[in-house]
């Protein structure tokens, strides 16, 4: 289900451009590592910078170097993993997408307890937490005085009971962000497609939500829309909706269908190996004034490559803008969205999970892992289980930074021949198999390929290459034991500064990972 397949760019790349691009392999000494003084403006700028034809490369990499996230998004980067709670009419009439006729008497869950998802999620190191306030078939979970298709006409509570008030309160109460799902598309609502009459309806029932339940972290709004060609069309006021929220809850990010945060393309856990936060748009969707600066970007989320110098070229062609706009994961423990009791053996192993997690939060993506509740209302135990498992994992490998106390030293100076590196000196010899880089976001995102090394005693070993690294590049390696690590940067935008940060690069011991030696034993 795509939610914002639009038509791609065209990704035609002036020569001049594909001349200079360099596709990295992983020895590369031979590499610029994109250093070198040029007098160039290298200040951050937070928010669209125009790129045009007239660029030059040089000054279109500068650009590129010195867009920053917002204080929101930086924010939102640092919780890394969230939980998506679908739960609603589809939990009781086992569906994926209901049609807006269900009965509300259905809704009836036997022993709901927000507590138990929030300690459920916290036990595999969640930070925040989504709720499906609203999903297509239009059943609010909250009593909403805008409509009668809501909590208050079903049984549960004898209709006094409000799902998105008790979730609220047990986020605050366990330490957990707390954001809301609202669909856009609402398959039981009369004036839907009346464009007008839903746009206010539907800033109505957002007012709610941004109003009564403390602080929102995050509104997601989700693009899917069913209606066919001969359906009910509605003509969204994406900009009016933006505006109620940053007026209402100023910190909130507005996800997938707006300005702060983009879908990763699929619903299946996977990023791409370069995963950019620096992305060249061209054009607005939906906005009729193109000066409003929430606007949605016209972007194709699915397309394979949205970040490369190629699409910052191609877009500074058309006369776009480069916007800081991060990716998020969204992925499902199980197949479905919602819970089925079919679904209990199908929960994804955890080997999975973590090849998601490594992926996403160690891709320069958020991961926002769904888990349904049932129909009592409660995290199933299968769930449940894994998430901690997951936890257990995650802790036993990152509790201990074995690259804690390491003496740095980096340079932005290329040496004859080769490219700019970063040296940490462990306190000691130590056995590790992941490595953690960060960028400082501050100075936007810049390096375009690294290669990480190890000491082996007489030489430097090459153990792992990569492309971005952004917020963060989980790396999992050969388990190896040295006392000194590099990292070279192969290439980057701009001016090579000390844009790692020494204080979060990591070294780090999965045991599973460790070698079974003959014995059984592991060294
Ligand atoms: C999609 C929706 O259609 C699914 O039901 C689900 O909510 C998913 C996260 O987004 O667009």
């Amino acid at each position: 289900m795509s939610k914002r397949s639009r038509s791609g760019m065209n990704v035609v790349v002036a020569m001049a451009v594909a001349a200079v691009i360099w596709f990295p392999g992983c020895s590369g000494p031979e590499s610029n590592g994109g250093a070198g003084s040029s007098g160039r403006d290298e200040r951050p700028v937070p928010g669209p910078v125009a790129i045009g034809p007239t660029d030059t490369i040089a000054e279109l990499e500068s650009k590129a170097a010195r867009v920053v996230p917002s204080e929101r998004q930086l924010r939102w980067q640092a919780l890394e993993f969230q939980a998506f709670v679908h739960f609603g009419m589809n939990t009781f009439t086992d569906r994926e997408w209901g049609e807006g006729t269900e009965d509300p008497k259905l809704f009836n869950p036997t022993d709901l307890d927000a507590g138990q998802w929030v300690e459920a999620v916290k036990a595999a190191g969640i930070r925040g937490l989504i709720v499906t306030a609203k999903h297509h078939d239009g059943f609010c979970l909250w009593p909403s005085e805008f409509t009668d298709h809501s909590v208050l006409s079903s049984p549960w509570k004898d209709g006094q009971g409000d799902v998105v008030g008790e979730v609220a309160a047990a986020c605050k109460k366990g330490g957990l962000k707390f954001g809301v799902y609202l669909s856009p598309w609402d398959r039981h609502e009369a004036s839907y497609g009346d464009s007008p009459r839903y746009n206010e309806h539907f800033k109505n029932q957002l007012s709610e939500l941004l109003s009564q339940y403390g602080e929102i972290s995050e509104v997601w709004f989700d693009g899917a829309c069913g209606e066919g060609p001969n359906g009910k069309r509605q003509v969204y006021d994406w900009a009016g909706y933006f505006a109620l929220i940053r007026e209402l809850q100023p910190n909130a990010v507005i996800s997938i269908m707006g300005p702060d945060a983009r879908w990763i393309g699929n619903e299946a856990g996977v990023t791409r190996e370069s995963e950019w936060s620096v992305i060249p748009v061209v054009g607005f969707d939906d906005l009729p004034d193109e000066k409003n600066p929430g606007g949605i970007a016209h972007l194709d989320a699915q397309a394979k490559d949205l970040g490369s110098f190629g699409r910052i070229a191609e877009a500074a062609r058309l006369g776009g803008r480069l916007i800081w706009y991060p990716g998020q994961v969204d992925v499902s423990i199980r197949p479905g969205w919602f819970y089925h009791a079919s679904e209990d053996d199908k929960v994804k192993p955890l080997d999975q999970l973590l090849d998601i997690y490594y992926t996403s939060v160690g891709g320069n993506a958020q991961l926002l892992l769904n888990i349904p509740p049932d129909k009592r209302g409660r995290i199933h135990e299968n769930d449940a289980r894994r998430l901690k498992e997951l936890g257990d994992r995650l802790r036993a490998t990152f509790a201990v930074n074995l690259a804690a106390g390491a003496s740095y030293s980096g340079s932005g100076t290329v040496p004859e021949g080769g490219c700019p590196s970063f040296l940490f000196e462990l306190t000691g010899s130590s056995l590790f198999n992941i490595a953690v880089l960060q960028e400082n976001l501050h100075n936007g995102q810049r390096i375009e390929a690294f290669a990480l090394d190890v000491w082996d005693g007489k030489d430097w070993v090459e153990t792992a290459c990569g492309t971005t690294v952004g917020w963060k590049k989980l790396l999992r390696v050969p388990t190896v034991e040295a006392a000194k690590v590099r990292v070279r940067i192969l290439r980057a935008r701009g001016e090579v500064l000390p844009f790692i940060r020494p204080d979060s690069f990591g070294l780090h011991l999965d045991p599973p990972r460790l070698p079974v030696m003959k014995d059984g034993v592991k060294p």
